[in-house]
């Protein structure tokens, strides 16, 4: 390898651990961390478990914008510990209602050249820039807080070159939907995907990190961009021009896989409910009557989305059956909204403002109606994730998301200028943009001997056992692409409960079966806890950690898939579940809800190789299955989860 692409240079200059070979594991030295609120809680509790005295990265920062409703003490409680905890452990605070983490960061910390991890699966934003951000549980993250090395699979690089031009009314979300129409949500599985080309002076730092977020959407172990001379511009814009440096693939430097865009033939498009695979043009499904337009999120966050919105709104009215939510991004956006005028024309027009944070893309607020249709900007619109019972949401880019709220109904923007005459407006950085850092804390110098404030709901992490056989009846049977919004809701109600384990197992799997934990219950005492069985890609979206271990605490044994998420099967056995795969489809088909499955010697059979035979005692049968665990992860697994592992090393 003497011609590097940008991902094998951020890859080279970070490994400790491991060769680069496509498929094994190897180990990055993390620059920088970010945590969220609804992750972050149960960070910082394992990092009081392993007793951290201070966080070894160069910049670590947590962040409150997912929790943000306070209508108890839970949320409030949260921001204060993790405030306390940040200060603890020397880690930045960036205060509610500053922003959302991704945009912020990206903003302010996110540097060319460095790796960042993050305990939110949309960390990838920040590749942006040039950087190798890589969404993971919180359990990892905390362990590169650490100093420790982050452990994944050497992906396979799928290069994707950018060419021509965008045409009016078309933005960067049409060209990430353009590119899961192709691959669906788990077609990059397995890859990195970097995009170069001279298509790529079509987009700034922002619009790429809307197609660098969102990449998330299709499996990628993360997206990559170049640090060119428009970041460059974006670190100027932002103060930090002195931490800019190029990174640029090597002339020649070759890909694993390769795919092209033409952005002159993208047309605007959008998601159909309920995956962010199911994209088609809008034209498709024009006319729909529609309840909800929904504008921000980390997947639209940038200035730019908020004034084309504004521009498409301005002196016109939303119509009547229509609400148009907008939710500013950070709190320096809308600093800037006020200045430029874009706040006057969005509260004229009839648009909600909401405050700086990420709201109802997590079902934090503003649900939709029943059986309404809802038009969103936000990366994802997996079953009920909205808060609402079998909601319809959409995903789209601001054009068409404004275009449909000026006339009720979903509309292609292209048709802007024959409805309204309208002409596509041309977006033009402005010169005097604010930059606002303020509602960011610095930890103090001497914060080890900070207490910390933890509120009555706050409870301490529970301990589990090493992993030992079982016979245990599959009590749930699942189909493909299960989504960690399935397994473990977001949502007002469920969110307030991530930093009391025993509060929020009580929502596990849900969303698919409501009678899933009195099921649990019963047969942890019948037989000792439980195993699920599903599809293809199970535990995609989130890295919420809290769809293994909430399970985990109803004494989840193993799980039993045809294939995984990336970040999903890590956390299963960080969490001591036996992630296993079948290996064939005729043995998924003959399992059936109750059946009891039995695994004798499963320690020895996991370390002797890949393969683990079960025995079907319901059906007198037997199967084999098979694991892609690494020595390292198979330590955490037998031991019961990787911080019994840790505390064992401490003795
Ligand atoms: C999401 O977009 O699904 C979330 C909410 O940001 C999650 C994190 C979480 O569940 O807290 C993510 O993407 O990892």
């Amino acid at each position: 390898m003497d011609r590097l692409n940008v991902t094998q240079k951020l890859i080279k200059s970070h490994l400790v651990d491991g060769e680069m070979r496509s498929g094994a594991e190897i180990g990055l030295k993390i620059d920088q961390t970010l945590t969220q609120d609804a992750t972050g809680t149960m960070v910082m509790l394992e990092l009081e478990a392993m007793g951290l005295d201070k966080a070894q990265t160069e910049i670590s920062c947590q962040y409150v914008d997912h929790n943000l409703l306070q209508t108890d003490n839970k949320n409030p409680d949260d921001h204060l510990f993790l405030k306390s905890a940040a200060d603890r452990f020397g880690i930045w605070f960036s205060r509610p209602g500053n922003g959302v983490s991704h945009p912020v960061h990206t903003e302010h910390f996110a540097r060319p050249g460095k790796t960042l991890a993050g305990s939110d699966s949309h960390t990838p934003a920040s590749g942006c820039m040039g950087m190798f951000a890589l969404g993971a549980g919180g359990l990892d993250v905390a362990f590169a807080i650490a100093g420790e090395p982050m452990y994944l699979k050497m992906p396979k690089v799928l290069g994707v070159k950018l060419t021509g031009k965008l045409p009016d009314w078309v933005s960067a979300k049409d060209v990430v939907l353009e590119m899961l129409r192709r691959y669906d949500v788990k077609g990059a599985r397995g890859f990195v995907i970097e995009y170069y080309g001279p298509g790529l002076k079509e987009l700034d730092t922002m619009d790429r990190h809307v197609i660098a977020n969102m990449g998330t959407e299709m499996g990628a172990t993360t997206t990559v961009f170049p640090s060119d001379d428009e970041v460059r511009r974006f670190m100027r814009q932002n103060d930090r021009e002195d931490e800019w440096e190029e990174l640029v693939a090597d002339e020649g430097a070759e890909y694993d896989e390769h795919d092209e865009i033409v952005l002159d033939e993208i047309e605007p498009l959008i998601a159909l409910p309920s995956s962010p695979g199911n994209v088609v043009p809008v034209s498709e499904v024009e006319g729909e009557p529609i309840y909800q337009s929904y504008i921000g999120s980390s997947a639209n966050p940038g200035f730019r989305d908020f004034w084309i919105t504004s521009e498409i709104v301005k002196n016109r009215r939303v119509h009547d059956d229509v609400s148009l939510d907008v939710n500013p991004t950070s709190r320096q956006i809308i600093e800037n909204m006020v200045k430029s005028g874009v706040m006057l024309y969005l509260v004229q027009s009839g648009a909600r403002i909401h405050q700086a944070g990420c709201n109802g893309c997590i079902g934090m607020g503003q649900a939709p109606a029943s059986g309404r249709n809802s038009l969103r900007t936000v990366p994802r619109n997996f079953p009920d994730r909205s808060g609402t019972k079998e909601d319809s949401v959409f995903l789209c880019s601001p054009e068409t998301a404004a275009a449909s709220a000026l006339t009720g109904k979903i509309t292609d923007p292209r048709n802007l200028e024959k409805l309204f005459g309208m002409k596509y407006p041309k977006y033009r950085e402005p010169e005097d943009y604010i930059i606002n850092k303020e509602m960011l804390l610095k930890p103090s110098s001497n914060g080890e001997k900070r207490e910390l404030v933890k509120g009555p709901n706050i409870s301490t992490l529970p301990e589990f056992e090493e992993l030992s056989d079982f016979k245990v009846p599959v009590i749930l049977k699942m189909g493909d692409d299960i989504s960690t919004d399935e397994i473990l809701k977001a949502g007002a109600e469920v969110l307030p409960f991530r930093s009391n384990i025993p509060e929020i197992s009580k929502f596990s799997f849900t969303v698919i079966d409501e009678q899933f934990y009195d099921r649990a219950q019963e047969v942890k005492d019948k037989h000792g806890g439980h195993i699920v069985v599903a599809g293809d890609n199970y535990a995609q979206g989130s890295s919420r950690e809290h769809a293994a271990i909430a399970p985990r605490y109803l004494v989840q044994r193993a799980v039993i898939a045809k294939s995984y998420a990336r970040i999903g099967w890590q956390n299963l056995s960080n969490f001591g579940i036996a992630p296993l795969e079948f290996t064939s489809d005729e043995d998924y088909d003959a399992i059936e809800q109750g059946d009891i499955l039995q695994i004798e010697n499963i320690r020895e059979q996991l370390k002797s190789g890949e393969e683990v035979v079960v025995t079907n005692i319901s059906k007198g049968t037997e199967f084999k299955t098979r694991h892609t665990l690494s020595g390292r992860q198979l330590k955490a697994l037998l031991d019961g989860g990787i911080i019994n592992t840790f505390k064992k090393e401490l003795e």
